[in-house]
């Protein structure tokens, strides 16, 4: 059973900043966004072994029943040097998670800009939220959700795009969700420290799904923008190529694979 006690035995030999657990709340980004907003440290961390209003990106919802997954929010004080790279945020949670899969023998994708995938099906979604002060990020709520059980995985009528769980696709035992959320915090803390590194920006391409496929994506225009997923630009965004091999580069969307006419 996840617990407080479970949760800061296993996080105590990592560098946190403090921690908040709840069997059941609304969503972790908001309580961690007031944490925020009223001081909270470095590397705050905000779980819960049950959302009721879990969100994902603009106004989505987020399904995180009890008992099924891993729902929790990190609080970010962005030092001087990183402040130049938050725009790879993403990216460094991305694939903070990607390696705790990879740890368990898995091959994890991830479908820019922020769902990680296994067997091409949704495992895990990410949400930033940001808190300024003037025209500085104050600090910064990653949301990450994490279907670790099956019972994490929707209905397919919630769904846009199919979903999976660690556990299906581990095919066996899975790990406790302390475990896996420890190996994410530990990969979080070692690619925070290098988040202005080509590194960082290199290893995360090297996951990104559908590279050189024909991809379309939403960007909340009428059309998706189609061409064929190239890699990043160093800030993150996406580098397609058009039929004439020429760039387009794209800051927001959800890609998905073009069908094929
Ligand atoms: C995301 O949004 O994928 C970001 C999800 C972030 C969730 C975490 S949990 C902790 C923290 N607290 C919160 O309230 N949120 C964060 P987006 O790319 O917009 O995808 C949302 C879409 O994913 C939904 O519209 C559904 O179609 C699908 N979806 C919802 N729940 C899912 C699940 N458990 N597994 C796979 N897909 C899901």
């Amino acid at each position: 059973m996840m617990n407080e006690h479970s949760l800061k035995k296993t996080l105590s030999q990592l560098n946190i900043g403090g921690l908040r657990y709840f069997d059941s709340i609304g969503s972790t980004n908001d309580d961690a966004l007031a944490w925020a907003a009223t001081g909270a440290h470095d590397l705050s961390i905000v779980i819960a072994d049950e959302q009721t209003q879990g969100r994902g990106r603009l106004g989505r919802k987020w399904f995180s029943p009890k008992g099924s997954g891993l729902a929790f929010s990190l609080v970010l004080r962005p030092s001087a040097g990183q402040r130049p790279h938050l725009s790879r945020t993403v990216g460094l949670a991305a694939l903070s998670i990607a390696e705790s899969f990879f740890r368990l023998g898995l091959a994890p994708c991830i479908k820019w800009p922020n769902d990680i995938l296994l067997n091409r099906k949704k495992a895990a979604g990410i949400l930033i939220e940001n808190i300024w002060s003037g025209d500085d990020v104050d600090s910064l709520v990653i949301g990450m959700g994490i279907n670790i059980y099956t019972n994490s995985v929707p209905p397919p009528e919630f769904l846009q795009f199919p979903a999976t769980s660690l556990e299906d696709a581990l095919g066996r035992e899975t790990p406790a969700r302390e475990e896996i959320l420890f190996n994410i915090i530990s990969a979080f803390i070692h690619w925070r420290e290098r988040m202005g590194t080509d590194e960082l920006v290199k290893g995360w391409e090297q996951l990104l799904a559908f590279r050189g496929e024909q991809v379309q994506v939403h960007t909340g225009g009428d059309a998706p923008i189609i061409g064929r997923l190239l890699g990043l630009e160093s800030d993150g965004s996406l580098r397609l190529g058009d039929s004439h091999d020429k760039s387009i580069i794209i800051r927001f969307g959800d890609v998905s694979l073009r069908p094929s006419a």
